[in-house]
C-alpha cells in the first residue's frame, strides 16, 4: 500500500513566513529539536548518533539552471541556495567549490592541470618563476601554454555560456597537456617545481558564514591520487587507458614525480583549521576499475585518511558513480566518508547493500538518486515507497546523512525536497526502525555478487591470435596473422575462429563486469589493427564493413567514455564508425546523416536533462523525411528500453556489448 501523500499544493500554500520563523539552525519546529545541522553531521561523521538524520541537499546546480530561467519557486524568488536551504531547515551542503565564482582568475584558470584554488580552499599556489604561462582567451575558450626549461605544453579549456545557463559547474577540457611521451617530463617539471602556501582566511570567513548550519568540507583534488590526477586531467578519457598501457613508464614517473605535490596538500590541510577535506571525485567501476583502483588510487586514500585522522580530520570522496565492482575497495580504503552515493535505480548497488556492507566503516552521505525528483522519471507513489524503503533500509541510522546524489537537478520538483525534509523532521529521529521492507515499484535491482569468469574456448590452431586479442597485443598480432597468412590458412577463418571469438569473449566478460574498459579498449584497438592486416585477403563479402554507424553525444552533454567504448567495440567487430562527438546539436546529426548515409545513427546521453535531445533529432529526422533511410539505435546510463520506445528510437542498447548484437539486429532488419 502506498502512504497518504503530502499534497504539494498544500504544501505551496503553506505561509513562507511561519515555515521560516519556524527554524532555528535546523532544530525544527519551535527549535525544540536538541541539536544543529552541523552537530548532527559531525556526528554522523564520528559514527556516533545524532538525534535525527542530518538532510543537506545540493543545490547549486538546480538553483543556476532556476535562477536563470526564472522558474526559482515563488516563495524563495528572491534568496540565494544558502538562504533557501536555511528556511527550510535543510543542512547547507558545503562540499564542492563554487568552481564558477573563483575570487580572481587565477583560481580556476589551470583546470586542466587540475591547479586549482578557491574561497573554500586552505592554500593558494605559486608556479617556478622559469615556467612562463601564456594564456590566450576568447569565444569561451581558454588556451595555455606553458614554457619551462625542458619544453612546453599546451591545454584548452572551454566554459560557454550555454554550459553557464545550464547550470554545468566543471570545465571542459578539449585539448589535453599530455599528447605525447614528450609531454610527461614538462608537466614533471611544473608539479616538481609548484609551491603551495597556506591561504586560508577566506576558508576561515567562509566557515563563519556557515556556522551551525552545516560542515564545510575544503577542497583537497578533484583527484584522490598523482594517477588519478592524470587520469583526471592530463589525458582525454578514453585515451587515458591507452597511455596507461603504452607509456606506462613515462606515466609511472610523472606519477612518481608529482607525489611531493600530494603529501605537501595533505601538510597544508592537516595543518589548517578545517574538519573534513574533500579528496577525489567520481570513483565508478568502469573509469576507475577495480584493479586500477586498488593500486593507483587506494594508497593514497589511505595515506591521506592516516594523516589527516591523527591531525583530527576527516577524509571524503565524491564517491558518485556505480560503485559495485568497487564496494570492498572503497569500504577498506580508509576514507572516513564517501559523498554522493548515488544507488539503484541509478546504479546497480541498492540501498540497503551500500549501508549494509559500509555503514560499520564509514559514513554514507547522499542516497537519494537525483531522478527520485523527477516527475518524468518517477511518479508520487514511487518516489513515496522509495522514501519509505530508504528509512527501514538504513535503520538504524547512523553514519547516515541524507542527500540527493550526486546533485538536486535543473527539473526537479521542488516540493519533493520539501517532503524528504519534512520526513526527516517528523520520521527520522534515530534510531531508526527497520521493520519490513516496503517493495519498490521499480524492477529489481540486481545483488552485487562476484560473476563467474566467462572462459575463452581455444581454438589450438588460432590460440596465439585469439590470446593477442584477449591481451590487446596490437604488434604480436599483426605477427601472428602474417605468419598464419603465410602458412595458407585462410583470411575468414583467422578472423572469425582467431579474432571475433576472442573478442566475443570479451565483450561477454565485460557485460558481466569482468572486463573493465582498458582490456575492451586495448582488445579492440588490436583487432582493429589486425583487420587492416587481414582486409586485402578476404572475400567480397568480408572486406565490406559490417555497416555505417554514425554516432554522437546529444547537445548540452560532455560525457563520451561511454560512447567511445561503444565506438571502439563496434569498429573491433568490423563496422565502420563516424564520431561526431560531444554536446551535437540537432542540425549536425542531420547534416551528418545526410552527408554521410549511415546504416545507423547512435544517440548517446547521460543526464537526464539531455535525454530529450534524442527525441528532437529523431523528430527531425521525420520532418526532413530521412527516418526510413536509418536506424536510430540510443544509449546512455539514464535511458532504457521504455524511453527508447517511446521516442520512436529502433533499440536500446544496455552497454558497449548490447550495442554490438543491437547493431547486427538493425543491419539485418534494413
Ligand atoms: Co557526470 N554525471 N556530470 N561527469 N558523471 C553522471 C552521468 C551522474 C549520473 C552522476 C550522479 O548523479 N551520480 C549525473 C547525471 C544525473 C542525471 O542527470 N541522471 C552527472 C552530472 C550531474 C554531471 C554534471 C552536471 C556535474 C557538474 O557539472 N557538476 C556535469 C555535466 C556536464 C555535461 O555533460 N553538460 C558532469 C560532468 C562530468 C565529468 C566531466 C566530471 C565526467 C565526464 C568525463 C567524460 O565523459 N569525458 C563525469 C563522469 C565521469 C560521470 C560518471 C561518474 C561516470 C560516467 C561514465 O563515463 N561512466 C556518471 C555516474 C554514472 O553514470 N553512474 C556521471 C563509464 C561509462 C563506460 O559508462 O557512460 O554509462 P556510460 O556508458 C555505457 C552505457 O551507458 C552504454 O554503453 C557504455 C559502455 O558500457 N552507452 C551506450 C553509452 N552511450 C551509448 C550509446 C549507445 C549504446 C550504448 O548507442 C548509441
Amino acid at each position: 500500500m502506498v502512504p497518504n501523500l503530502i499534497i504539494p499544493q498544500a504544501l505551496a500554500s503553506f505561509p513562507p513566513f511561519l515555515k521560516d520563523a519556524s527554524r532555528r539552525n535546523g532544530r525544527g519546529k519551535k527549535g525544540l529539536e536538541k541539536m544543529t545541522n552541523r552537530e548532527r553531521i559531525l556526528k554522523a561523521i564520528r559514527g556516533e548518533m545524532p538525534d535525527r538524520l542530518p538532510f543537506a541537499p545540493r543545490l547549486d546546480l538546480w538553483y543556476n539552471a532556476n535562477v536563470q530561467a526564472g522558474t526559482l519557486p515563488e516563495r524563495h524568488k528572491n534568496r540565494t541556495f544558502d538562504q533557501i536551504a536555511r528556511a527550510e531547515g535543510w543542512a547547507l551542503h558545503k562540499i564542492n567549490p563554487e568552481y564558477q565564482k573563483p575570487r580572481k582568475p587565477e583560481d580556476n584558470l589551470h583546470w586542466a592541470l587540475g591547479i586549482l584554488s578557491y574561497k573554500e580552499s586552505v592554500f593558494g599556489f605559486r608556479f617556478s618563476p622559469d615556467v612562463d604561462v601564456e594564456v590566450k582567451e576568447g569565444g569561451g575558450r581558454t588556451k595555455i601554454t606553458y614554457h619551462t626549461p625542458v619544453g612546453s605544453v599546451s591545454t584548452t579549456t572551454v566554459y560557454t555560456e550555454e554550459m553557464r545557463k545550464a547550470g554545468v559547474s566543471n570545465f571542459w577540457v578539449e585539448e589535453h597537456a599530455l599528447k605525447g611521451p614528450k609531454d610527461y617530463r614538462v608537466v614533471a617539471y611544473i608539479f616538481e617545481n609548484l609551491k603551495l602556501f597556506r591561504d586560508d582566511r577566506d576558508f576561515l570567513k567562509w566557515k563563519e558564514e556557515i556556522g551551525e548550519d552545516g560542515v564545510p568540507f575544503t577542497l583537497a583534488g578533484r583527484a584522490a591520487s598523482p594517477m588519478h590526477h592524470i587520469q583526471k586531467y592530463f589525458v582525454d578519457a578514453t585515451d587515458f587507458y591507452f597511455h596507461y598501457h603504452d607509456y606506462a613508464k613515462e606515466m609511472q614517473a610523472l606519477a612518481e614525480s608529482m607525489g611531493g605535490f600530494f603529501d605537501e596538500i595533505i601538510q597544508q590541510v592537516g595543518d589548517s583549521q578545517v574538519e573534513v577535506v574533500y579528496w577525489g571525485a567520481n570513483f565508478d567501476d568502469m573509469i576507475t576499475y577495480p584493479a586500477f583502483f586498488e593500486k593507483d588510487i587506494v594508497p593514497w586514500i589511505r595515506k591521506a585518511a592516516d594523516i589527516l585522522e591523527r591531525k583530527g580530520k576527516y577524509v571524503s570522496c565524491h564517491c558518485d558513480g556505480e560503485n559495485l565492482g568497487l564496494m570492498d575497495l572503497i569500504r577498506d580504503s580508509g576514507m572516513h566518508i564517501a559523498e554522493a552515493i548515488t544507488p539503484a535505480p541509478m546504479t546497480k548497488v541498492p540501498i540497503e547493500e551500500y549501508y549494509r556492507r559500509w555503514s560499520d566503516k564509514l559514513t554514507l552521505f547522499g542516497g537519494i538518486p537525483s531522478i527520485l525528483l523527477l516527475r518524468e522519471s518517477i511518479s508520487d507513489e514511487e518516489f513515496e515507497a522509495y522514501l519509505d524503503h530508504l528509512f527501514k533500509a538504513i535503520a538504524p541510522g547512523r553514519r547516515m546523512i541524507l542527500g540527493i546524489a550526486d546533485s538536486t537537478p535543473p527539473k526537479a520538483v521542488f516540493e519533493r525536497l520539501v517532503r524528504i525534509g519534512e520526513k526527516v523532521e517528523k520520521e527520522g529521529r534515530l534510531p531508526l526502525e527497520a521493520g519490513a521492507f516496503r517493495p519498490l515499484i521499480h524492477p529489481a535491482v540486481p545483488e552485487a555478487v562476484k560473476p563467474v569468469l566467462r572462459e575463452i574456448v581455444w581454438d589450438e590452431e588460432f590460440r596465439q591470435v585469439q590470446n593477442d586479442v584477449l591481451e590487446g597485443d596490437q604488434a604480436a598480432i599483426q605477427e601472428h596473422i602474417q605468419s598464419l597468412l603465410a602458412k595458407g590458412v585462410k583470411a575468414e577463418e583467422i578472423l572469425k575462429r582467431g579474432m571475433l571469438s576472442a573478442m566475443e569473449v570479451i565483450s561477454e566478460r565485460f557485460k558481466n563486469g569482468e572486463a573493465f574498459i582498458p582490456e575492451v579498449l586495448l582488445s579492440a584497438r588490436a583487432m582493429n589493427g589486425a583487420v587492416k592486416v587481414l582486409q586485402p585477403h578476404l572475400g567480397g563479402t568480408q572486406r565490406a564493413a559490417k555497416g555505417k554507424v554514425l554516432i554522437g553525444t546529444v547537445k548540452g552533454d560532455l560525457h563520451d567514455i561511454g560512447k567511445n567504448l561503444v565506438i571502439t567495440m563496434l569498429k573491433g567487430v568490423g563496422f565502420e564508425t563516424v564520431d561526431l562527438g560531444i554536446d551535437v546539436p540537432t542540425p549536425a546529426f542531420i547534416k551528418a546523416v545526410e552527408e554521410h548515409k549511415p546504416h545507423i545513427l547512435g544517440l548517446s546521453a547521460l543526464l537526464t536533462t539531455t535525454m530529450p535531445q534524442m527525441q528532437a533529432v529523431i523528430e527531425c529526422l521525420t520532418q526532413k523525411g530521412l527516418r526510413d533511410r536509418v536506424k536510430v539505435m540510443v544509449g546512455g546510463a539514464p535511458v532504457n528500453e521504455k524511453f527508447a520506445r517511446d521516442i520512436g528510437a529502433d533499440g536500446y542498447a544496455a552497454d558497449g556489448a548490447d550495442a554490438v548484437t543491437l547493431a547486427k539486429k538493425l543491419i539485418r532488419q534494413e
